[in-house]
């Protein structure tokens, strides 16, 4: 069969692939399979409002924990050190050269961050000053670690569907002596992108996205959020610093109070998605203390949510995907368009 000229393409219709500048892969875009019928339901969430304290909560303040140590009485967010840490900062290096079975040592610290006393309110239901006290302790703990380890992992797993343990709002630290492979991934095509263009990947990706506005969902002053043009996941969200920043304990005192405006409503837009609790895997991003090019760095945040169809009915990555490279039918304009359609309260 005769290939149709190039002019015949269009991006909502034909089969496509996108490239991930900040990783290097290739996603798979399937526009024509999300033409099926759309019977989703959309709208606000009424705020669900659970109990302020559970008795039977490990994270609750004044609670005895696995440990058995006590939570303090604490006022805003609140870090301690994860009772079952997958890292340690002493552990003896292993000791091998045989070329079969590669090995190298993994030491570092793990962290558990309570977002706020209350037991019930996720980040779509905590008001401005309690988002604002999760980002200063997300900066002091970022600095403290970032003296000791290589790499500062800042992440939270939302809701059941994503692995997280507790209902209590939550989120994880995990500092390693070691760069993990997506933030040297990350590094690597950043420290490229520099090379050959002058200026740090992100930096242009804001301010062109900023522009053409397709794939905006949220943006203020001093952040944008957008659904990146690779996106893997069906909603998936990459919020950017505008400013010149490459860590978290970076930001100012105003792009903190932004961060928090925008944290606000980006989860507030996920939530009336589906009109339920919307669960993901939300990273930071930021510049390793080995880069191999700090000024190429730009700090940002990826959230991962699992959800394609409604508030159960989740992407599977399976078969291709699994095998072959991720692949999507919902285009990220689309999912961009229907998540800032949403009418969300300010
Ligand atoms: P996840 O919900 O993302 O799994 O995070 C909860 C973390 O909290 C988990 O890593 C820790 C678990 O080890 N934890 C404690 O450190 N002490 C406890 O008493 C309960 C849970
Ligand atoms: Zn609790």
């Amino acid at each position: 069969m005769p290939a149709l000229p190039p002019s015949a393409f269009s991006a909502d219709d034909h089969p496509h692939r996108r490239r991930n500048l900040l990783t290097g892969e290739w996603v798979l875009v399937s526009p024509h399979r999300a033409k099926r019928p759309w019977q989703g339901e959309t709208g606000e969430v009424a705020p669900v409002d659970g109990p302020a304290h559970d008795p039977a909560c490990y994270l609750c303040p004044g609670n005895a924990r696995t440990s058995g140590d006590v939570n303090p009485d604490y006022p805003g967010a609140y870090a301690f050190d994860n009772d079952f840490p997958a890292l340690m900062a002493d552990s003896p290096a292993p000791i091998s050269d045989d070329p079969l079975f590669p090995i190298a040592p993994a030491r570092g610290a793990a962290r558990v961050i309570c977002y706020s006393p209350h037991h019930s309110r996720t980040m779509p239901d905590m008001d401005l000053p309690a988002i604002r006290s999760l980002v200063d302790c997300w900066a002091d703990e970022s600095a403290t670690l970032a003296t000791r380890f290589a790499n500062v992992a800042v992440f939270e797993n939302k809701g059941a569907m994503m692995g997280c343990s507790s209902p209590h709002p939550h989120g994880q630290i995990w500092a390693s002596d070691f760069v993990p492979t997506a933030v040297a991934a990350e590094d690597r095509e950043q420290a490229a992108w520099r090379a050959a263009h002058g200026e740090p990947l992100l930096a242009q990706v804001a301010a062109r996205e900023a522009e053409l506005g397709t794939r905006v969902v949220e943006a203020n002053d001093h952040w944008l959020a957008i659904v990146p043009w690779w996106a893997v996941w069906p909603f998936e969200i990459l919020l950017i610093a505008r400013d010149d920043v490459a860590r978290i304990e970076h930001l100012t005192a105003p792009a903190r109070d932004a961060l928090a405006a925008i944290l606000r409503a980006v989860t507030r837009r996920y939530d009336a998605l589906f009109g339920a609790s919307f669960p993901y895997s939300m990273g930071w991003h930021q510049c390793p203390g080995t880069s191999a090019d700090p000024a190429a760095w730009r700090l940002h945040a990826h959230f991962n949510p699992p959800l394609l169809r409604s508030a159960t009915v989740r992407k599977f990555m399976v078969g291709f995907e699994m095998f072959g490279e991720s692949q999507r039918d919902l285009t990220p304009e689309t999912a961009a368009a229907r998540l800032r359609a949403l009418e969300i309260a300010a």
